[in-house]
């Protein structure tokens, strides 16, 4: 009743109109007439690879990497739809952008700002026509995106009942199999128990338009990605592990979860069989489901995608690529890569990098940071960098 009330008043507000809405709100997003920037420029293309030692990438044999699109200023999750538009959020910064390959050499040519002045606007999902984006506490929906690129609508605001803690409040987002809208909700702590809202350390859907919110799985400390098997349809997702309890524990998580319902340890236990050493005396480490692989300490893992296309060789069909995006709380740096996991059934059984040199072991330096991978139709994998604003794309060659 209470959110229905919230939703009508929020309706009352939007017909008394666009400035005061501004001044009240604050958080609304700006449109302008000149979002686009031209990228058509085969000259700075090439500038721009040289600059970026893309050479110091390590990739499979018969594998190339190339730069779909530059000057994305914290390139962050992406959605593709069906006509190839390119929708990519950011975190730290406040923007959504679409991307767009006129003449379709992929490489992007056009660079829309879609919207900006988001409450980290890090999740992005596309369907029937709109794009789904998510702030911190609310999803927000651009209808007919594709033909307003120039001049974006207002969105229409589909829920704005999460949390508003901005502690792991950014969201990966995407429409499952079911057809409802997957939205995870971090723990707003390094380690905490939040029994107070279930959303907390959960991973919801909903309805497109908002209706019927429910926790899917829970005890999920902060998920930045997810995908569904192309077969069996069961959701497999990343899960970033705790701080500060040195270098090599706990593990981050690659997890499975096949139905709704399930806890998957978070504050009491992690990787599985680890008591946390404050919440760990509440529950055991038995009660919950261990991950489906242990990932490296603060690896922070990130997007995730089964490949499903046929350009790579045949051994890389529906199994999973996934971006670590790169340690921080550990003295020696570790990730700062593309893994692969490989399944049999529903077990991995084995882990191993896919690509990487983003990071370079000796130094310590990193000049790369990949964060979410996209397939596009022709089984080509696009990846977003936040740390060096661009987007790659791999293709294997043989
Ligand atoms: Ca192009
Ligand atoms: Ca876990």
């Amino acid at each position: 009743m209470l959110q229905l009330f919230y939703k009508k008043l929020a309706g009352c507000l939007l017909l008394l109109g666009g400035i005061f809405l501004l001044n009240a709100c604050g958080s609304q997003p700006n449109n302008n007439n000149s979002n686009t920037q031209d990228t058509t420029s085969a000259g700075m293309a090439q500038a721009d690879t040289e600059k970026l030692p893309l050479s110091k990438l390590r990739l499979p044999e018969g594998f190339e990497i190339s730069i779909y699109a530059e000057g994305i200023e914290e390139a962050r999750s992406m959605a593709l739809s069906p006509k190839g538009t390119l929708f990519v959020g950011n975190r730290r910064k406040d923007k959504v952008y679409a991307l767009v390959d006129t003449n379709q050499d992929y490489r992007a040519d056009k660079v829309y700002v879609i919207a900006s002045g988001l409450n980290m606007p890090n999740g992005v999902a596309f369907k029937d026509g709109s794009l789904y984006v998510a702030e911190v506490n609310r999803i927000l929906r651009f209808d007919d995106i594709e033909n307003r690129l120039d001049n974006p609508p207002t969105p229409v605001v589909v829920y704005d009942q999460y949390p508003t803690d901005k502690h792991h409040g950014w969201k990966f987002i995407a429409f499952g199999p079911d057809g409802k809208l997957y939205v995870p909700v971090g723990a707003p702590c390094n380690i905490c128990e939040r029994l107070d809202n279930p959303f907390y350390a959960s991973i919801t859907r909903m309805d497109p338009d908002g209706n019927n919110v429910e926790v899917f799985a829970s005890g999920v400390r902060n998920t930045v990605g997810f995908t569904w098997h192309p077969e069996n349809k069961e959701m497999w997702f990343t899960d970033n592990g705790r701080d500060m309890l040195g270098d090599d524990i706990p593990p981050c998580e690659l997890n499975h979860a096949p139905k709704a319902g399930m806890h998957f340890g978070y504050p009491y236990c992690h990787g599985g069989d680890l008591p946390d050493p404050e919440f760990g005396s509440k529950r055991k480490c038995e009660e919950f489901t261990a991950p489906a692989q242990k990932l490296g300490p603060h690896v922070a893992p990130l997007g995730i995608r089964f490949y499903t296309g046929n350009m790579f060789p045949k051994s890389y069909k529906n199994q999973l690529i996934f971006a670590e995006h790169g340690s921080w709380n550990r003295n020696k740096k570790i990730g700062y890569r593309l893994c692969i996991a490989e399944l049999e059934g529903d077990k991995v059984v084995s882990y191993k990098p896919f690509i990487d040199g983003w990071l370079d072991n000796d130094s310590q330096e990193v000049w790369g940071r990949p964060v979410d991978v996209q397939l596009l139709p022709d089984g080509s994998m696009l990846v977003s960098d936040d740390y060096a604003d661009v987007i790659y794309r791999i293709t294997y060659k043989g």
